[in-house]
């Protein structure tokens, strides 16, 4: 049940553009920077900002990718006692004193970006983290935020944000549906 789109194409090129500079600003170049897509659509959203990055400073940034999905202990007596887990990890490059940059696609209660962090740190110790979204949506439980974000979208918590990417959706679309 489709309420609206939120961007089209042209406006997430733009934002992921921009997302490029910032990140290239705050961090003054590319220096021992890396970019770590959280699947499904992390990914395809880090490759974009590499190639973004790689147009504006020529020099192609280190990616890797983590596998982070619900984990549901079915032999707990209370619902909903589910935690974003890791599945697997493709991290050719160390992370141990790079500037690493997180990615997703959509930034809601902040549990899988812990579970990336985590992750992270179990491989070494990298000088620092940042986090890109494309859609933070609120309703945050944990001390997480973003440090660069393409759109906000207040959302109420019976509405879900759709995000279509041509790499998997062969189209790039941001929406909002009711459930
Ligand atoms: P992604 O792997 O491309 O990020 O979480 C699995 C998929 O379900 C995600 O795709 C995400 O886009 C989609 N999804 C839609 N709404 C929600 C939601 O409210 N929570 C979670 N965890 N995923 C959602
Ligand atoms: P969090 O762990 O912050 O609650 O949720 C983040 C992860 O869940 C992201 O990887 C994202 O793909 C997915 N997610 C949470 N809410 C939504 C949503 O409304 N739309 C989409 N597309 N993904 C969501
Ligand atoms: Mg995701």
């Amino acid at each position: 049940n489709k309420k609206a789109n939120v961007l089209d194409a042209a406006a997430m090129r733009r934002a992921l553009t921009r997302i490029a500079h910032e990140i290239l600003e705050r961090n003054k170049g590319v220096d021992g920077l890396m970019l770590v897509g959280i699947k499904t659509r992390g990914v395809p959203i880090a490759k974009r900002l590499q190639e973004r990055i790689q147009d504006i400073e020529s020099v192609k940034v280190p990616i890797g990718e983590l596998d982070i999905t619900l984990y549901r202990d079915d032999l707990s007596h209370v619902d909903e006692q589910q935690e974003p887990q890791l599945n697997d990890t493709n991290l050719k490059e160390q992370v141990t004193g790079k500037n690493v940059i997180l990615v997703d696609d959509v930034l809601y209660t902040g549990r899988t970006v812990r579970a990336a962090m985590d992750a992270i740190m179990d491989q070494g110790r990298p000088s620092q983290m940042q986090l890109a979204v494309l859609v933070d949506r609120g309703h945050r439980e944990l001390p997480i935020r973003a440090d660069f974000i393409g759109k906000n979208i207040p959302t109420s918590q019976n509405e879900i944000i759709t995000v279509e990417l041509a790499e998997i959706d062969q189209e790039d679309s941001v929406s909002i549906y009711e459930k």
